[in-house]
């Protein structure tokens, strides 16, 4: 039997385990890359592990997220990164240089590598042909020791797209459209890989836009074939040689498919707040908009801004919007300084952020009260934004420049001519801004530099034989990293700092939860489905860690966050029968009687509701190594017994 390109990817990294779908495989990372959102909490567990050197082909720390120096917070923790990437092997990408999954696409990424990053859109790198996954700090630590990551082996679904887009319906409409069909929760156990003819009218930048919202899914991660197209990136990169060519077997089976027509698509937004909640722009209408903002990992490569830049020449942005764009990298930027782009985009209004995640961070640009932002990011989550009544539209940069224009939701079909934007032959190429780490020999005298506001991290227990707690919090469907542990310009300087972190676990469901789980001093969490969606930030388990949460019971989870509350030594359980879940009440008095022999003789878990007297099956679903390191008590306390 034939196989797929991601399972050509897989079978090509492959350590353990074996190809069947639901079984737990471990695989070979070639690359690792980090953000500084995640990255000291991930290098802080590097040096907990005591490992001289990283171990990968290539390992890049990126500064991209927390750029506000509002306070020594964030610039204390970029010297903390970029003194460890020196001493341990790692090339640092300087704050300016630009998003880590732009930048990792321009100048690192190879076609029939695997790529592991802490950070959810690191599926960027599949649309140059990686097996490229999102993943905890803790497992891309490890990763960079050597040591294997472990995924499910996933379903591969066939995503077979004909035609060509027409003219201002752009690769964002694509994902869109898959989010539109397959849901938030669609992706989770699944590799979306593209086929078809349609493949071939795509450029790699174009693909990228499509594999990182594919984050949005849920899925594993997505991937585009490596081809003819990809080459010619990469010789525009001046990096031919990491080409290869990789393409499904004809014979290849695939667990589903998907047909795309992209000659029947039509330009479309995400409406507030799912990004699933799609609908063309002409069936939502002219709806006023108060803001727009342009970039992100997901629309901010050199096609988007000339593409932008040529709707904006020669206009002005209308008075009642407030338009910013950022760049997703320094040659992007540099490249539209020197063409003129850039002097169209501020001529016409708009605000030129840095090359870096900014806004859709909230790091700045929150929009007025009950404000319409139109942005052409892959997440409008409530209040992620940093103003809680915003309604965030996710949309192409297409849409997003006409709409800028003309102060409403626009359908940029109406600008009549298409627009003629070609890939450059060669980008300009200059790494001045990606620090080389120290020889092995002058690594030895690198000193790893501390700051007043880097914590360490919570110390784990081992799982106790029975677990007795309130269920402290009970929360809906669909809760995404962002509803744990929100980010934004006041919270993200302290993503070194746990202690602090937890006071704003869960404030946008509930104020009070921090505070009443700390003075419990343990507790329970109740979720609905695909719980922890979203972002890889294992802040959302080390902070709950912090505050006591014993165990999170839910009807599903999302893969990296489940992954995440493993390795942080919290229970992820599931009910056997949805229902029950109506069943609980926030404050119940539950217990999880012998679950440590449950676990260990593979029986089944039974929770017990001492308030009501009731009692629920439910179901878990860990491999042995999994089950080890809840027993451990996290995966730091694992990795150092089993070293
Ligand atoms: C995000 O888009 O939510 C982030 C910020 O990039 C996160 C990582 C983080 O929380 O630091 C992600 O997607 O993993
Ligand atoms: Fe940065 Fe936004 Fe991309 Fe996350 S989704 S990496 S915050 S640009």
């Amino acid at each position: 039997m034939g196989l797929t390109v991601a399972q050509k990817l897989i079978q090509s990294h492959l350590r353990s385990g074996e190809m069947t779908v639901g079984s737990e495989v471990g695989l070979k990372i070639d690359q690792t890359l980090t953000q500084d959102a995640t990255g000291t909490m991930a290098y802080l567990e590097f040096e907990a592990m005591g490992v001289a050197r990283v171990r990968t082909e290539l390992s890049v720390a990126y500064i991209d997220h927390n750029t506000l120096q509002t306070g020594f917070e964030n610039a204390d923790d970029h010297r903390f990164i970029q003194s460890v990437a020196k001493k341990r092997g790692i090339r640092f990408s300087r704050p300016g240089n630009g998003i880590c999954h732009q930048v990792h696409l321009e100048r690192f990424g190879k076609p029939g590598k695997t790529l592991i990053g802490s950070d959810s859109h690191t599926p960027t790198g599949g649309g140059i042909g990686m097996l490229a996954m999102g993943a905890g700090g803790l497992d891309v630590a490890v990763a960079m020791g050597g040591g294997t990551y472990y995924i499910t082996m996933p379903k591969i679904v066939n995503v077979h797209l004909t035609g060509k887009l027409n003219p201002y319906v752009a690769a964002k409409d694509v994902i869109l459209e898959v989010l539109r069909r397959m849901t938030v929760k669609g992706g989770v156990g699944k590799i979306i890989e593209y086929t078809g003819e349609g493949v071939k009218t795509l450029s790699v930048p174009e693909r990228a836009t499509i594999t990182n919202m594919g984050a949005e899914l849920g899925a594993t991660t997505s991937v585009f074939p490596s081809d003819e197209i990809t080459k010619a990136f990469l010789k525009a990169q001046s990096r031919e040689e990491d080409w290869i060519e990789l393409k499904a077997d004809e014979d290849a089976v695939y667990d589903e498919t998907i047909e795309i027509d992209l000659s029947s698509l039509a330009p479309m937004a995400a409406m507030p707040h799912m990004p699933d909640r799609v609908k063309s722009v002409t069936e939502i209408g002219q709806i006023k908009v108060d803001q727009v903002c342009i970039g992100s990992c997901t629309n901010s490569s050199l096609m988007d801004m000339l593409k932008v830049a040529a709707i904006l020449k020669g206009k002005t942005v209308c008075p009642s919007v407030s338009l910013s764009i950022a760049p997703g990298s320094k040659q992007v930027l540099n490249m539209l300084a020197k063409n003129g782009a850039l002097a169209d985009m501020i001529d016409a209004g708009a605000r030129i952020l840095e090359s870096a995640c900014g806004p859709c961070i909230g790091m700045g640009q929150s929009p007025n009260s009950a404000g319409v932002s139109l942005r052409t990011f892959n997440r409008n989550f409530e209040g992620r934004s940093g103003t809680a009544d915003a309604g965030i539209y996710l949309v192409s940069p297409e849409v997003a420049a006409y709409s800028a224009l003309t102060g409403v939701l626009s359908d940029p079909r109406d600008l009549g001519e298409a627009l003629n934007i070609q890939m450059p032959e060669k980008f300009e190429i200059n790494d001045n801004m990606v620090a080389l780490p120290a020889s092995p020999e002058e690594a030895k005298d690198v000193e790893v530099l501390y700051g007043p506001n880097i914590k360490p991290f919570p110390t784990t227990e081992k799982l106790p034989e029975s677990i007795t707690a309130k269920a402290v919090l009970k929360v809906g469907d669909d809760i995404t990293t962002d509803h744990i542990m929100p980010a934004g310009a006041k919270i993200l300087p302290y993503r070194s700092n746990i202690p602090y972190l937890s006071q704003f676990c869960f404030a946008v469901c509930d104020k009070t939860f921090a505070e009443r789980c700390k003075a419990e001093g343990k507790g329970i969490i109740i979720g609905g489905a695909n719980y922890g969606q979203g972002s890889s930030r294992e802040h959302a388990a080390l902070v709950p860690l912090y505050l006591g949460v014993k165990a999170v019971v839910t009807k599903s989870f999302a893969r990296i966050h489940c992954a995440n509350l493993i390795n942080a030594g919290i229970l992820p359980l599931n009910f056997k029968n949805e229902a029950d879940y109506d069943k609980i009440s926030q404050g119940d008095e539950l217990s999880l009687e012998g679950v440590k022999t449950a676990i260990v003789n593979n029986q089944p878990i039974v929770l017990k509701n001492l308030t009501t007297g009731e009692s629920y099956e439910l179901k878990y679903d860990l491999t042995k190594r999994q089950k080890d390191i809840i027993l451990a008590g996290g995966l730091l306390n694992y990795t150092r017994e089993s070293l």
